[in-house]
């Protein structure tokens, strides 16, 4: 009898339309840590629940000693059925899939609890902001349900003010559900481990009633001179003085919030030096409004695409690049600190690249701001990779979601140049589109009303247009302002030698970024550059690739896939691969392959000559 009524209990409630409190959250606290934050990192007790019945017993019958409330049994006849306190802890940030080996191919719910305590004073509001949780999260504070959020890479936030015991400990019961689903963003199938857990630092925010959610301090795209942006205020603060301040340029402006809590900004920047790989110049920037005050450092450029050619503050660039997964070297673990992410970008800077595609979905908050800081240009992508429901409103709004949640994160920096809205997604069937052009073109048109400072791109395939000419002529390619194309002549596409007489064309007036390119090598194997696998043919590969790159007039940049071999379980071929895809330029302890070098010298040779395209030379 139990049994059964489980089951049709399961069913209905697979078939439940979601409760209110289950929409995304509010719109984004941008820069918590612009302000002071108490982190909620360290070690939190879990409970693997591979049946959710955690989940399951609090939608269908949410007793009072249901997980999300963290209950201890009351008495000797009270059944109590788990015990965060007794089960064992797993780190965070971090994924679960590393830390145990019992969780390597784990892919179900973890229930993570921890407990605090914050004396919140009267009139002062609180929130809890997760960095990410990979992939759907449920979060409940005190056995009350906060909400849901869906995605695995951005940021969200909810409001605890109300919730708050203010002189008691505080329960955060979370539930992270990594599994992979069809009308998920991205799909059931991805070229990249799927690791799970509470990947992101989690932090306590404490604001004034009235206080900055979200504000823009960028160059004006449409005259660079001015500093063009607003802030938005949140709380009962329609006229409230909103001050930006620059101190080392002794800029300075003061205007009054809306009635919406919006204030405009304009400001002279005609004396700001411009933010560039070589010189990555950052201002202390405050932003100042009633009892809130915000820092962050902020470098200013200009980005352009006219013709074929990338314009960095007016002047043509070629973008010599590297594509990365956010994954350490050493210990191949989804990235968690500064240090980890710093080593990577200290190889792409070894490797002479002046851009980074952080490829395929956004990475830490912190990691743009590295990048503004050692000077490297981002490409950030969406995880809207190969084959999802396009033909779904549903996974178009949550693919929407996360771009929001991605652009308002980040569009304060100045390293970020390009907003990825799709990795090799497959035409329509039909030639002039179909559910997907409109779904990615409905992404394009967000990032660019959300942001008109950056590019949007995507990277798309390529055809032949006869054996020796390859055309680039996606009908995506027409919104886009820079072409992004993975190309992998010389590992799929075979033979080799097909590069010395490939002709490249584009049915685009526009620049291209060969977002992908190379092949596999497993390092330390030597042996015939006529074998695949061996160091000498990858390093062949990349000395035919780079003569063949050379020959495209419309070429504006490069990310050869990929910096460091990365785990991936589509890749078990024992001993060449052993679940790691083996075309990084570095093995995935950081050991140099011979292809590293054939793209260094490349890149020292671009480097020392100012023009912008190797075509032109
Ligand atoms: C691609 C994908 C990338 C894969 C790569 C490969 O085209 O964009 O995610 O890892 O190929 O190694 O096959």
């Amino acid at each position: 009898m139990r049994p059964r009524l489980f089951a049709l209990l399961f069913a209905a409630a697979a078939a439940a339309p979601l409760p209110a409190q289950e929409r995304a959250p509010a719109p984004l606290i941008v820069n918590p840590r612009g302000r002071d934050v108490v982190s909620l990192d360290g070690r939190w007790h879990t409970i693997v629940d591979p049946y959710e019945t955690g989940y399951y017993d609090y939608r269908l019958r949410p007793s009072a000693n249901g997980w999300f409330r963290n209950q201890k049994s009351k008495s000797a006849t009270d059944l109590v059925e788990y015990d965060f306190a007794a089960s064992p802890e797993l780190a965070v940030p971090a994924d679960w899939n590393t830390q145990r080996p019992d969780l390597m191919l784990y892919e179900g719910a973890v229930w993570y609890q921890r407990t605090f305590v914050h004396p919140l004073a009267p009139g002062r509001r609180l929130f809890v902001w997760f960095g990410g949780a990979n992939y759907q999260t449920r979060v409940w504070l005190n056995g009350v349900e906060l909400g849901m959020h869906e995605g695995g890479f951005t940021p969200f936030d909810f409001e605890i003010t109300s919730r708050l015991r203010r002189d008691a400990p505080n329960d955060l019961v979370v539930e992270v559900d990594a599994r992979r689903r069809l009308d998920a963003v991205p799909m059931v199938n991805a070229d990249w481990w799927n690791y799970g857990g509470i990947t992101r630092s989690v932090l306590l925010v404490e604001t004034p009633a009235a206080f900055v959610r979200d504000y823009v301090v960028q160059l004006d795209s449409r005259d660079p001179r001015h500093i063009a942006g607003y802030v938005q205020l949140d709380g009962g603060s329609a006229g409230v003085p909103v001050q930006l301040r620059i101190p080392e340029a002794k800029l300075s402006m003061t205007v009054r919030a809306d009635a919406n809590g919006r204030a405009a900004l304009t400001l002279d920047a005609s004396k700001l030096a411009r933010w560039s790989p070589g010189s990555p110049k950052l201002y202390d920037v405050q932003v100042i409004a009633g009892g809130d005050t915000i820092r962050d450092r902020i470098g200013f450029r200009t980005i352009e695409a006219r013709g074929h050619q990338i314009f960095l503050n007016g002047k043509p660039i070629f973008l010599r690049g590297i594509a990365m997964h956010e994954e350490s070297l050493g210990s191949s673990h989804r990235i968690r600190d500064d240090g980890e992410q710093r080593a990577l970008f200290s190889l792409a800077k070894e490797l002479g690249a002046n851009f980074v595609r952080l490829a395929h979905y956004p990475y830490r908050e912190e990691t743009p701001r590295l990048a503004d800081e050692v000077g490297l240009i981002v490409w950030e992508e969406l995880p809207v990779y190969w084959t999802i429901q396009f033909d779904n409103p549903a996974t178009l709004a949550n693919a929407k979601n996360q771009l929001e949640e991605m652009i308002t994160r980040d569009r304060n920096r100045a390293s970020i140049a390009f907003w990825s809205v799709a990795n090799e997604t497959p035409r329509d069937t039909a030639p002039g589109g179909g559910p997907r052009l409109a779904f990615l073109r409905a992404l394009i048109d967000r990032a660019h009303a959300l942001d008109h400072t950056r590019l949007v791109t995507a990277a798309l395939e390529h055809r032949y247009a006869d054996p020796n000419t390859i055309l680039i002529d996606d009908p995506l390619g027409a919104y886009l302002d820079v072409l992004g194309n993975n190309e992998y002549l010389g590992w799929y596409d075979q033979p080799l030698a097909k590069t010395e007489r490939i002709t490249w064309k584009s049915a685009y007036d526009k620049p291209l970024v060969m977002s992908e390119l190379g092949g596999a090598a497993k390092a330390g194997l030597h042996g015939s550059a006529d074998s695949l696998w061996t160091e000498e043919y990858q390093e062949r590969l990349y000395r035919a690739q780079v003569a063949m790159l050379a020959r495209i007039p419309f070429l504006a940049g490069v990310s050869p896939w990929v910096l460091k071999d990365f785990r991936s379980p589509r890749r078990p071929l024992p001993v060449l691969q052993d679940y790691f895809n083996r075309k990084g330029l570095v093995s995935d302890s950081g050991q140099k392959k011979k292809a590293f070098y054939v793209l260094q010298q490349w890149y020292r040779t671009l480097a020392a000559d100012s023009s912008a395209s190797p075509a032109t030379r």
